[in-house]
């Protein structure tokens, strides 16, 4: 198909039409480029971004001081937390140091007070055992608070009670095993009054001190009030099984020793 002549005619003045669009835009080019030379706009260009760039700066320095700023608390904080934590610390070792020195004079005053008590415990004992020889040398035994003498001339129950009150005794009054022990290790078998009768009341057994028989030592079948007329106990009658005196009753007219006993406390 052969192209009309309006078609040729429209395809030289497109022709026209592109070469004078390119000089358009080549003359806009130039002016662009003439203006972008243009000293004013450089200068306020390079101002703007001298501004922009001393706004980006100016943001970057407040953070950084921020930071500073933040990092300088934080040190106060570390340093004010081991300023507590050292007085806190140097408290404690002190209070430490004044409890420990309180314990110490503590155990010193324990132990003074412990040697004082040795020693006066040492001074208490050998003023007993000089005591002790000393009324041992008198006929005087010492037991448990009170000390105990033996008569040496035989008499009635009633003579003998007589002779231990005339030295500040009495007949003895034992009221327990040890006693009783005593009395047969000291006295060994010698038959001796003790401060025990039922005269009063036969069968009723009391001690001289007014209380009433409790435990007894009797041996075997007494006390057997032989004749009806035994109302005074004796120690020293016969040796138990376990190598312990016994006691039976007597006529209270019988001469017999006594043993005393006079109470110290
Ligand atoms: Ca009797
Ligand atoms: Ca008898």
């Amino acid at each position: 198909m052969v192209p009309s002549s309006t078609d040729e005619m429209s395809f030289d003045e497109k022709l026209r039409r592109g070469e004078r669009v390119e000089m358009v835009v080549d003359i806009y080019e130039t002016a662009d480029a003439v203006r972008d030379h243009d000293p004013n706009k450089e200068d306020m260009n390079t101002k703007k971004n001298a501004q922009t760039q001393q706004i980006g700066d100016t943001e970057w320095s407040r953070r950084y001081r921020l930071a500073a700023v933040c990092l300088g608390l934080l040190c106060v904080l570390l340093l004010a937390a081991n300023t507590v934590l050292w007085v806190k610390f140097t408290a404690d070792i002190n209070q430490l140091q004044t409890s420990n020195h309180n314990l110490t004079s503590e155990i010193n005053q324990l132990w003074t007070t412990y040697s004082n008590v040795t020693v006066m415990k040492e001074q208490l004992l050998g003023e007993r055992n000089g005591l002790q020889k000393e009324l041992s040398i008198h006929g005087w035994n010492y037991f448990n608070f009170s000390i105990y003498y033996i008569t040496i001339e035989k008499k009635f129950w009633s003579n003998s009670r007589n002779d231990c009150k005339q030295r500040g005794a009495d007949l003895v009054v034992i009221k327990s095993r040890e006693e009783q022990e005593f009395i047969s290790k000291t006295f060994s078998q010698t038959e001796a009054w003790i401060g025990l009768t039922d005269k009063d009341n036969e069968g009723s057994w009391k001690w001289v001190d007014g209380t009433a028989l409790t435990t007894g030592f009797w041996w075997q079948g007494e006390p057997n009030d032989y004749g009806r007329n035994e109302d005074c106990a004796i120690t020293g009658y016969r040796i138990a099984a376990d190598n312990v005196s016994t006691w039976a009753d007597y006529f209270c007219d019988f001469p017999v020793v006594g043993i005393c006993e006079k109470m110290l406390n």
